[in-house]
């Protein structure tokens, strides 16, 4: 497992943080995945072999925030 720190955009309370981890602990490869309103960032422990960080940020996107 890998863990990334992606830093999440457009989040303005706990909801939004809910919804990214939502979308980010439904991908395949996900094992756990926390969400900071603070840091603007969420935490992605995920297996490389299954889901790259690339997908993670296009799920984010998907759910109407930003991803860098
Ligand atoms: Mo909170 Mo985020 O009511 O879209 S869920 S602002």
């Amino acid at each position: 497992m890998d863990t990334a720190k992606i830093s999440v955009g457009g989040m303005s309370c706990q909801g939004c943080v809910r919804s990214v981890e939502r979308v980010l602990n439904a991908q395949d490869g996900v094992s756990q995945a926390q969400v900071s309103l603070e840091l603007k960032e969420a935490s992605v422990c995920f297996d490389p072999q299954r889901v790259s960080i690339e997908t993670l940020k296009a799920a984010i996107r998907d759910a109407g925030f930003e991803a860098d």
